[in-house]
């Protein structure tokens, strides 16, 4: 059994997240948990609440509240709506956690003893309209790199370079707008980046079996212009991890916190160790997962994100990890997605375009979306969510190929033999041939499953269930039935078997529809099917099922047209 350790990008805990920040990590991460889980893998999938920074400070501020009680509120929400998609994180976590802040200051200490961390006097700017120095990506501007107009001080989103506020061309506050902007001096901890170039960049060509998406991002900052630089690691801020050595205070850095990008990874380890807590168990647990010296060697990690994060978990928490000399398990696969567009343009939390998943769970079901936004991730370019397309989806693949199927075979069986699995007959060529290909199919599904081609995986799935279809239509028991009882017993059975094998493949897509597919079946075996021909005749002679209710209803004309007026505008 092999063991595989499994991060999704942390959301930030300012606000609920829209159905692109979804499927660009969250969702695919619970498909691949799913996977291994189900191939009968030990996995455990962590996922956290980023809690720190700027944006949970201007989102309580926003609603009025202390910044301690909005986080808590907010994960509280996101912690629900995760759960309302089937997202199977064996811990839901807080990047604001006590585990976090001490792991946070223990690897700074760390750093600091390796000589990895300077104090610069820093130059920050101050808004003299706002009465503040402006943190980061309270500074907007043009991007001296590609000249996007509305780039932030902390990175331009239009070209993912990570960014200083003063390299920004026609600066302004991002709070009032106002340009009466000046640069004073402070004092601030820098991560000396540059001193880790090599360890880096050997780190790097070690995976070669990485996604060109992501190595090509990672080589650009590491070998483009200046190269690797050093990265300000303090901020004046009051909500975060204070800034100390260890446990020790660490001179001059009163009142400041650590900058959130680089708490905020540390968190997948903290995860770890809140999820031992939470479920009574030692240290040992978690380390198991995460220290090398404690038997994390022979662990898989793989990390989802969305590919404006890649810098940051290709060089900057790859940095304070070798940097802190310490045997920590680093990632071994990093899976990285392109935008998803909505309808034409843009998904905007800021300015609340497109559907945000408290609002999608409130049309359908969350299995109706999985199985959208998983069949058409945008892993090779950025894709785009219409709701025509979300229609013909729905009704084609779930409702059509899948639900029609599950539906068709029960209620013959009902009609004919009862709700039992009949006995008699025996399997043809045309058997022999179906199994012959699904055997086939199978493992092509394992094999995308496992590389995480997310979308492959989702056509070998459906090719699956169109396989059975083709072979109801063709086998047609309702006709063998007149003149061969005993072979349409023998067809219904492997009808029935089909199920099963449908319900358990499908799993990591469709969770709810395999608990009802498997409930109907009155059945609890979800082992998985390595030996495809053995499994289809897993349910017995004589077993008892009961046909279930639709499975996915199919979205009408006018359902559409009145989902796709509300969601044109925006949110407030
Ligand atoms: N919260 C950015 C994002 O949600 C950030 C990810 C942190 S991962 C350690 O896109
Ligand atoms: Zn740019």
């Amino acid at each position: 059994m092999a063991r595989i350790l499994i991060t999704s990008a942390l959301p930030y805990i300012n606000g609920i997240k829209h159905l692109g920040n979804l499927i660009g990590s969250q969702l695919p991460a619970d498909l691949f948990a799913r996977f291994q889980r189900g191939i009968g893998n030990e996995v455990l999938f962590l996922c956290a609440t980023d809690e720190h920074g700027t944006p949970a400070e201007l989102a309580a501020a926003k609603a009025d509240k202390p910044v301690a009680d909005y986080c808590a509120e907010m994960h509280e929400v996101q912690a629900k709506i995760a759960q309302g998609f089937g997202l199977s994180f064996d811990h839901f976590g807080r990047s604001s956690s006590d585990a976090n802040h001490a792991l946070t200051q223990h690897f700074a200490g760390k750093l600091a003893d390796a000589g990895l961390i300077s104090e610069v006097a820093d130059r920050q700017v101050y808004s003299n309209a706002d009465g503040r120095f402006l943190p980061d990506r309270y500074v907007e501007g043009t991007c001296p790199n590609c000249g996007y107009e509305r780039a932030r001080g902390d990175q331009c989103e239009e070209c993912t370079k990570q960014l200083d506020p003063t390299d920004l061309i026609e600066p302004r506050s991002a709070i009032s707008g106002s340009t009466d902007l000046e640069v004073r001096e402070t004092k601030h901890l820098f991560l000396r980046q540059s001193e880790l170039r090599d360890q880096l960049d050997a780190w790097i060509d070690s995976k070669a079996d990485w996604p060109v998406l992501t190595t090509s991002i990672a080589k650009k900052w590491l070998h483009d212009g200046d190269g690797l630089q050093d990265r300000g690691i303090t901020r004046d801020l009051d909500w975060g991890v204070s800034v100390k050595k260890g446990d020790q205070p660490w001179d001059g850095m009163e009142g400041k916190v650590f900058y959130v990008w680089f708490d905020a990874p540390i968190e997948y380890i903290a995860c770890a160790k809140e999820w031992a807590e939470a479920n009574g168990k030692d240290d040992t647990a978690w380390e198991r997962w995460w220290r090398t010296d404690k038997g994390a060697d022979d662990v898989r990690y793989v990390q989802f994100m969305g590919k404006d994060n890649v810098p940051f978990h290709t060089l900057s928490f790859p940095a304070t990890i070798l940097g802190s000399g310490e045997p920590w398990k680093m990632v071994d696969h990093l899976k990285s997605f392109n935008y998803l567009n909505y309808d034409g343009g843009q998904f905007s939390t800021s300015q609340g375009r497109g559907v945000f998943m408290d609002q999608a769970l409130e049309l359908l079901p969350s299995d109706y979306w999985r199985w959208w936004l998983l069949s058409h991730a945008p892993e090779s370019s950025d894709s785009e969510f219409t709701w025509e397309n979300f229609q013909q989806s729905v009704n084609k693949d779930l409702a059509d190929v899948l639900g029609n199927f599950v539906s068709r075979i029960t209620k013959f069986c009902r009609s004919k033999f009862t709700e039992v699995v009949p006995a008699g007959g025996s399997f043809g060529e045309q058997e022999a041939a179906l199994i012959a290909d699904l055997t086939k199919r199978v493992r092509a599904y394992e094999g995308h499953m496992e590389a995480m081609d997310v979308r492959k995986s989702a056509q070998e799935l459906r090719a699956i269930w169109v396989a059975g279809n083709e072979y109801l239509q063709s086998a047609a028991p309702w006709s063998t039935f007149k003149t061969d009882p005993e072979q349409a017993a023998a067809q219904v059975r492997l009808g029935l078997n089909l199920i099963r094998l449908y319900a358990v493949l499908s799993a990591p897509f469709i969770p709810d529809a395999t608990d009802k597919m498997m409930t109907a079946l009155n059945s609890d075996d979800r082992s998985w099917p390595t030996d495809v021909a053995a499994f289809l005749s897993g349910l017995p002679d004589g077993h008892a099922f009961t046909v279930p209710d639709v499975l996915f209803a199919k979205i009408a004309d006018e359902q559409r047209e009145e989902w796709q007026a509300k969601f044109s505008g925006t949110r407030d």
